[in-house]
């Protein structure tokens, strides 16, 4: 399927929103979520994030319940202080001793620790609180619905936990963009990550009459775009980005124009290399995120 009049019109409103959109620097856990039951290594990445601050002195990370806390890393000039709780939660708090020992703000550093994850599949979602020489961030925002923290200020940090042998996508920072009313299409964008590899082989939601997964690529000075007939490949724990510009989720036929701060639901299918089918139900909000470009690598630590 070839529309290359909606491609000018996209890539330029994409190329708007692109230079607006501020780049954040959340804490996140690595993709890929635990296994039911395991001891699992929680890696907080930890970026600069408070306004004006010129470092960070102290991480506090809120456990969840059903984490079982056993261990928590040092760090090299920081006071560790552990409050653990039998029912799960308690809390892991590291504070800068000096000056000198405090994260600068150009510099991007892991906290760990280690805990026990829960025997049910499911998110359990870390508050952190990040304290600089000035102010503070509550990485705290947890999403009404869903796993997508698309949308939120400062989402707390997200760890999958899943079911032991199931193939299972990670989606984060999904998004659709807005439309206005008589405009026929959109698009809609998300980074998958697929642990042990799997194949996007197909999409619905209510909100378009098709959806289909897009490439967009250069035919001598036009862009085009079309359809991948055979899906979506997800390598093995690789990140593959839908963003505007490159694939994508178009929505074609809308039943009506998307107003930014509604959701549309999506569902997505997947096949893994052994045939087995999995899908996934999702809840898009629409308009771009706070930070949508801030995957490009040159964005990624600014403020
Ligand atoms: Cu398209």
């Amino acid at each position: 399927m070839n529309h290359p009049r909606i491609a000018f019109k996209t890539v330029a409103a994409y190329a708007m929103l692109a230079s607006t959109a501020a780049a954040f620097a959340h804490v996140t856990l690595p993709r890929g979520g635990a296994t039911v039951g395991s001891d699992y290594d929680a890696a907080f990445r930890v970026g600069h994030a408070c306004e004006g601050a010129k470092a960070t002195t102290g991480l506090a990370v809120r456990l969840p319940k059903g984490f079982l806390l056993s261990d928590a890393q040092a760090r090299k000039g920081w006071k560790l202080d552990v409050q653990k709780k039998n029912s799960g939660d308690g809390e892991v708090r590291w504070t800068a001793e000096s000056p000198q020992a405090a994260l600068p703000a150009n510099e991007r550093a892991e906290f760990v620790l280690r805990g026990k994850v829960p025997g049910t599949p499911g998110p359990l979602w870390f508050k952190v609180l990040q304290t600089c020489d000035v102010g503070s961030v509550d990485w705290a925002e947890v999403p009404a619905s869903g796993t997508s923290t698309a949308g939120l200020k400062s989402p707390a940090a997200r760890l999958d936990v899943v079911a032991q042998g199931v193939a299972t996508v990670d989606v984060r920072d999904g998004w659709v963009r807005q439309s206005v009313p008589g405009q026929s299409g959109t698009g809609a964008f998300m980074k998958l990550t697929a642990p042990t590899g799997a194949r996007l082989v197909g999409l619905s939601t209510p909100a378009a009459g098709v959806a289909a997964v897009h490439e967009m690529k250069m035919e001598g000075d036009t862009m085009k775009m079309r359809e991948l007939p055979a899906g979506l490949d997800l390598p093995a724990g690789q990140t593959v980005e839908l963003k505007p510009g490159g694939y994508h989720v178009m929505m074609m036929d809308l039943k009506q124009a998307l107003t930014k701060g509604s959701t549309v639901p999506m569902t997505l299918r997947f096949e893994d290399a052994k045939g087995q089918k999995t899908s996934l139900d999702l809840n898009l909000p629409v308009g771009a995120p706070e930070g949508a470009d801030a995957a490009a690598p040159a964005h990624q630590h600014k403020h």
